[in-house]
């Protein structure tokens, strides 16, 4: 067996699991962790689980990460169960050490966790219908809903300021300045979309601090991709990638639905007529986040939906300029100006919900 397939196995077998390993292949499109799909034999019958290398570098306490996934995993379980629904689909579950813990670390320092796999569901990267993007909003403001009482205090922040948009965008300043492969002359024109919107990108952040809109525990990655969709149902059934679920405002998340949802283009289109927002989509997200978090948003909360949809896709645009000037040190890359052409999705995405705003607010 080769070398890749012994060191997931000994992985594995750091778990409570039953069975014998067979295999395991890289899986998924995260740009931060290492994801490997892990098959095991138990007693003739195949069993998928998801092995996750959590990234050291982006997650700097990585127990604290996990501990928050454990609050809110166990937390949802609990709703589940009372609403009398079935466990097996609803939430991911996270598998335990023999010491009883959700994570293992090994020789190198780093850490590992495995998760159930969900089988007959699957994640889109790029949304084929209105019903699907009504479908995760719901599912994501559910989410959103059934932690509004999660016992124990205060979830960790994982990633200080992981949605404070003017300090992304001092973070992009400051890449400017150290320019350490000379890259931000190249890109003067994608630097000044962001300068001409400085101001208004505060907004979230400002609205938070007037306590015009609370802080409530939130997903923070609500990308498309991370809701599965229920094959036969269709229906948005369970949230995944939990790693950034700590307080946030609820616009983070429907910002980034606005992002991931609406464009019929993957993250990366190169040919940006092809990237634009759907207004359809729009709606459809609108009216599923409404049903499930209608009955807690405030009327700020409301009023901003659509401006957090723009100001989430530029930050995380910002995000991509930044990471490109300072050579590519945080997101995963397959090509040289991968983070480069991301940005340039996201702001082409920007100018189509800019265009749209209008009708955007009128669906208050
Ligand atoms: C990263 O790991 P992944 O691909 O779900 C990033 C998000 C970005 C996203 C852009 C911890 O998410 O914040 O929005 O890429 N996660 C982290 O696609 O930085
Ligand atoms: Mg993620």
């Amino acid at each position: 067996m080769p070398k890749v397939q012994d060191k997931l196995r000994s992985l594995m077998q750091k778990f409570n699991v039953y069975g014998d390993f067979l295999v395991g292949v890289p899986f998924g499109n995260g740009h931060v962790n290492d994801t490997f799909r892990i098959t095991y034999d138990q007693g003739g019958v195949r069993l998928n689980y998801v092995l996750q290398r959590i990234n050291k570098e982006v997650f700097k306490e990585p127990e604290k990460v996990m501990e928050n996934i454990d609050r809110v995993t166990a937390h949802i379980l609990k709703k589940i169960r009372a609403a009398k629904m079935e466990t097996r689909k609803r939430t991911v579950r996270l598998l335990r050490t023999p010491d009883d813990k959700p994570y293992a670390v090994d020789d190198d320092g780093n850490y590992w966790r495995v998760y159930i796999f969900v089988e007959r569901a699957r994640a889109y990267d790029v949304l084929e219908t209105p019903e699907q993007a009504f479908g995760i909003a719901k599912a994501f403001g559910e989410f959103q809903q059934q932690l509004t009482d999660i016992p124990g205090g205060r979830l960790h922040e994982t990633i200080p300021d992981f949605h404070n948009t003017p300090q992304r965008i001092q973070q992009l300043k400051d890449a400017i300045a150290r320019d350490p492969l000379g890259r931000a002359g190249e890109v003067q024109k994608e630097i000044d979309f962001v300068l001409e919107r400085e101001e208004e990108a505060g907004i979230l952040v400002r609205l938070n601090a007037s306590g015009d809109i609370p802080e409530r525990i939130t997903h923070n990655d609500t990308k498309s991709n991370n809701i599965l969709i229920d094959d036969l149902s269709g229906e948005g059934i369970c949230v995944i990638d939990l790693d950034t679920v700590m307080p946030g405002l609820s616009l983070y998340d429907f910002g980034d639905m606005v992002r991931t949802c609406t464009s019929p283009a993957e993250e990366d289109e190169l040919d940006l007529r092809k990237v634009y927002m759907r207004f359809e989509m729009y709606d459809a997200l609108f009216a599923g986040f409404c049903e499930a978090a209608g009955s807690f948003m405030t009327p700020a909360e409301k009023e901003h939906l659509a401006t957090s949809g723009k100001i989430i896709t530029l930050e995380i645009g910002t995000r991509f300029l930044a990471d490109y000037i300072n050579g590519d040190t945080y997101f995963k890359i397959k090509r040289p100006q991968h983070n480069l052409e991301r940005c340039r999705a996201q702001f082409q995405l920007v100018r189509s919900i800019e265009s749209q705003m209008n009708d955007m607010m009128k669906l208050l």
